[in-house]
């Protein structure tokens, strides 16, 4: 056996011990989210066998038709989540409020915001989808989670990460030191090390990842940034185009072969679609821990102080070249 079998509960709690001050309050988190990500997985794997597809019939916060899985996933993680005793408050996409950690249950010192489903839309064709999250200390006095304690900058993340529900189960996140991913073996119900210590390709597989379908609303400086990548300025050997339209799937390829993802600003909508605190801010920690960098197009994205729960903000994300360049072409706007 060459390489050793470490289970995402073992490399948690060895990351622990390296951390005297350490309390266990962030373990608990961690492994909390772990089975949330496996009973989510049994469902997304069973979807096309078991007749929970389709709208739920309900609208979310967005104003958007929630899937089925979308609400059974939102469920799962505030179930585990509100009993692990380290949280002192919830923020989910699905929710419009902070969720609160009922009072039968302890609270601790950490917050935690998620998008429990991102791409449910691609729910249906079978196509990747994925959970977000972001954990922040507790800032606020008191036992709840204030509206303070989630709108902090994303610099000060204590941890990130996602889950990829695709040909595989993957586990992905960043203590903030470095980027570690696991591979769900669903014979034994287990997380395992299978990707330590994940880089950014730099300046990686020139691959670029937008939604060109957009391309008559961006701004002048967006679309001349897109015609380099295509090799229509600039000179230059043309980019490939990928897109798959959820947002982990496109992130999880960036990160393992290089390149950028782009959602951005339209003229009618500057502040583009992809949510800052449970989205953009979780994925650009784990860019930069890869030694990528992410920006809103003028700001680093992990410096933007939020100002609500479900702010949406523009993204770049990638290799580093490719995020400072598409920089350069957006300050011409
Ligand atoms: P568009 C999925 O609905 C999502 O929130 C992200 O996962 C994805 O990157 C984006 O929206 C796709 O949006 O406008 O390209 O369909």
């Amino acid at each position: 056996m060459s390489d050793p079998i470490v289970t995402v509960e073992h490399f948690i709690a060895e990351q622990e011990r390296r951390h005297p001050e350490a309390t266990g309050a962030f373990t608990d988190v961690l492994l909390q989210l772990s089975l949330a990500a496996k009973l989510i997985s049994r469902s997304v794997n069973k979807a096309g066998l078991v007749d929970i597809l389709g709208d739920a019939g309900k609208e979310n916060v967005q104003g958007e038709l929630v899937q089925k899985l979308d609400e059974y996933a939102n469920d799962v993680l505030i179930h585990v989540l509100t009993r692990c005793g380290s949280l002192a408050g919830i923020a989910s996409e699905e929710s419009e409020e902070i969720v609160p950690i009922p009072a039968a249950y302890e609270a601790g010192p950490y917050v935690i915001a998620f998008d429990p489903l991102d791409g449910s839309s691609n729910i249906d064709v079978n196509i990747s989808i994925g959970t977000i999250f972001s954990i922040h200390r507790k800032r606020s006095r008191g036992r709840d989670a204030t509206l303070e304690d989630l709108l902090q900058p994303g610099r000060d993340q204590c941890a990130a990460g996602y889950v990829l529900y695709g040909s595989s189960t993957m586990l992905v996140f960043t203590t903030g030191a470095g980027v570690h991913g696991f591979t769900l073996d669903p014979t034994i119900g287990e997380f395992l090390l299978s990707h330590p210590d994940m880089m950014i390709p730099e300046p990686g597989k020139r691959i670029y990842s937008v939604n060109e379908g957009h391309s008559t609303t961006w701004t002048e400086g967006q679309q001349r940034l897109v015609r380099h990548f295509r090799g229509e300025e600039g000179g230059g050997t043309p980019f490939s185009s990928r897109y798959v339209g959820s947002m982990v799937a496109d992130f999880h390829r960036t990160l393992q072969y290089g390149g950028i993802f782009m959602y951005p600003g339209t003229r009618d909508k500057p502040e583009g679609k992809l949510r800052l605190l449970y989205e953009v801010a979780p994925l650009a920690f784990i860019c930069e821990q890869a030694g990528g960098a992410s920006t809103d197009g003028v700001t680093r994205v992990l410096d933007i102080q939020p100002t609500d729960v479900h702010q949406r903000v523009p993204v770049y994300l990638g290799s580093r070249s490719h995020v400072e360049l598409a920089s350069r072409y957006l300050s011409e706007d």
